[in-house]
């Protein structure tokens, strides 16, 4: 099986040589890095094309964001060959010497979908403030009894191709993964292994806790709506960026 590892980027032109590095460095053989971009213009493009002179590495460029998070890492799928997906941040909080232990399930034919999950025993998110943490793990474990998993949030997994673009067509902004096991949770093996998120060292962070705040109360009202109320379409849950918290 082939593996693509997806990365959406919007401004993270100070992360992209060290991501690349780091992931060359796993000593793992992926096929190539297909760097998803919504129209950052800090360098970010220009670095990935020079870059991929040299290394297995391809640009993606979308104009518009479409479906945010989302619409870029479904565009990463379309665009690639590989049948095996590993999807992470530019930032380097998804530390890229754990890929490996996500691709292994999927290997091993033991699972379909690989979450690098927080909140299972060995996963952490050393230094973030109190208020960033409730938060997290309040609207995770909210989501708990549609998902069954601890960290359905999360931006770091692996995944089969054709289950991310059977399950992920329609997904918006950060909720990706949520939307794939909700949807596909009658046939989807799932596994969660831990990792510990690093803090983003470079490029601006874009949390706040008027944002964290915010996106809570929206994903606290969209999952009520769903659990009780039967919502048609997951599609209905908040469309925010503000990726894995
Ligand atoms: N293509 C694309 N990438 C995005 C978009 N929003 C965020 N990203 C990227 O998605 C990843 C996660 O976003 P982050 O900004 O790191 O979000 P976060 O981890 O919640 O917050 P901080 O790291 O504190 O800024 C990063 O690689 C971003 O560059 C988007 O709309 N389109
Ligand atoms: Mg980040």
């Amino acid at each position: 099986m082939e593996t693509a590892i997806i990365v959406p980027t919007l401004q993270e032109a100070e992360n992209i040589e060290a991501l690349i590095t780091q992931i060359e460095q796993t000593g793992l053989p992926f096929a190539e890095i297909v760097f998803v971009d919504d129209g950052s213009t800090d360098g970010t493009r220009e670095q990935i094309r020079a870059f991929g002179e040299k290394r297995r590495v391809r640009l993606v460029e979308r104009e518009g964001p479409d479906r945010g998070l989302a619409g870029a890492i479904v565009a990463g799928a379309e665009s690639t060959a590989a049948s095996l997906l590993v999807v992470m941040d530019a930032d380097l909080s998804h530390p890229p010497r754990q890929i490996g232990a996500l691709l292994r399930p999927i290997l091993m034919n033991e699972a379909d979908l690989v979450i690098g999950s927080r909140y299972v025993r060995g996963g952490a998110t050393p230094g973030w403030p109190v208020w960033r943490r409730v938060i997290s793990r309040a609207a995770s474990g909210l989501a708990y009894p549609l998902t069954g998993v601890r960290d359905s949030m999360c931006g770091f997994f692996a995944i089969r191709r054709d289950c991310l673009l059977r399950f992920a067509k329609t997904a918006v902004g950060f909720k990706i993964v949520f939307e794939v096991i909700v949807r596909g949770r009658k046939t989807l093996r799932v596994r969660e292994v831990p990792i510990v998120f690093q803090n983003r060292e470079r490029g601006r962070s874009k949390m706040s806790l008027t944002e964290a705040v915010r996106f809570a109360l929206r994903w606290t009202r969209a999952i009520i709506r769903r659990l009780f109320y039967r919502s048609p379409s997951v599609s209905a849950l908040p469309a925010r960026k503000l990726s894995h918290d």
